[in-house]
């Protein structure tokens, strides 16, 4: 049995295709990045993001477990799990919604908090949130504020309250469709804040009605070492954007991501001295021509070996052009 050697529930990296093997029974996620979404419910431990790489390639994700996992499709969720963790997702025609983001939203977390809580995994660790056309206006919304009015909605009837966020991820894709995928365990992890931003739960109304509702990181201790999933990580000191350049927002981002690393406390900060040597490392570029002077720059900082892919996608706010989120995995 093609055992994961290192033996912890869960190994997140970056793999070329070529050297994906067909199958893997350990195999708990597989993700893509490309032109369209992608998601089989006969083979749910795989999943395509519609985020156009911007350097090619752009290798899969490959999430590896330490034993072989059960997968299946139920109550409108793919899913694959091992004893220790448990991967799901699910991709919704907005359509079905009226193309109401909120209604959409709302939907989708009612259906990803039944699921996971009903299958003995209660704690969200990190959660994925795609979806396109997030500055289009609606009702005097945004769709980015429509679906954070959904989620919260959806969060709030369960309760999950603001101690037990996780790390999260929201950005605009290039196709039709909500994606939501996440990572959830038995065990909670440790939410971590940055002492440099406002907690997003605590954003000021004029952000949108309701409050974003993620926490900056969560920091996970398994039996033999600890994983950080960052969030996505944007140039935001306090709750305001900083910078309308976008060499200048990485610059401050890369500020935010080490304060994240230091709050995470030794199990982190002894293995990741600087934001480079994390797992992988997800940098979404709001507009395509940004990418060279991106790279560069991020190389410059980060070295040239940091994992680091770049990917086309829109950000939160419409004054923010590149956002980066982080695994130490
Ligand atoms: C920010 O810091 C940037 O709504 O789930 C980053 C990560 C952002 C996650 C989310 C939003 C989300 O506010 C935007």
């Amino acid at each position: 049995m093609a055992q994961n050697p290192l033996s912890r529930p869960l190994t997140i990296r970056f793999q070329h295709e070529a050297q994906v093997p067909p199958q893997d029974p350990c195999r708990l996620a597989l993700i893509r990045f490309g032109r369209e979404n992608r998601a089989d419910p006969a083979r749910p431990m795989e999943l395509t993001v519609a985020l156009p790489p911007l350097v090619e390639p752009v290798p899969p994700e490959l999430w590896l477990a330490d034993e072989p996992v059960a997968a299946g499709f139920e109550d409108g969720v793919g899913y694959s799990r091992t004893d220790k963790v448990l991967f799901g997702w699910i991709l919704l025609n907005e359509a079905d919604f009226n193309h109401d983001m909120n209604q959409a939203a709302e939907h989708a977390y009612d259906r990803l908090l039944a699921f996971h809580r009903g299958r003995g995994f209660p704690h969200l660790l990190r959660i994925w949130n795609y979806f396109p056309n997030l500055h289009q206006e609606a009702e005097g919304l945004d769709r980015y504020q429509a679906f954070c009015l959904g989620r919260h909605r959806a969060l709030e009837r369960v309760p999950l309250t603001e101690g037990e966020l996780p790390a999260a991820t929201a950005i605009g894709t290039t196709a039709p469709g909500l994606l939501v995928y996440f990572l959830a365990g038995r065990e909670p992890g440790v939410q971590i804040e940055n002492p440099r931003q406002v907690s997003a739960f605590h954003y000021p109304r004029r952000y949108g009605p309701k409050s974003p509702s993620f926490s900056r990181a969560t920091l996970k201790r398994w039996p033999d070492r600890a994983h950080l999933y960052i969030s996505g990580t944007a140039s935001i000191v306090g709750h305001e954007t900083l910078h309308t350049d976008v060499l200048t927002q990485l610059d401050e981002i890369i500020e935010n991501l080490r304060a994240l690393i230091r709050s995470a406390g030794e199990d982190i900060s002894n293995r990741v001295g600087d934001p480079g040597d994390l797992s992988m490392l997800k940098v979404y570029v709001r507009h395509a021509e940004d990418t060279a002077a991106v790279k560069a720059r991020l190389e410059a900082t980060l070295g040239d070996q940091a994992p680091a892919v770049y990917l086309r996608g829109d950000i939160c706010r419409d004054d923010l052009l590149v956002e980066i989120e982080g695994l130490y995995a």
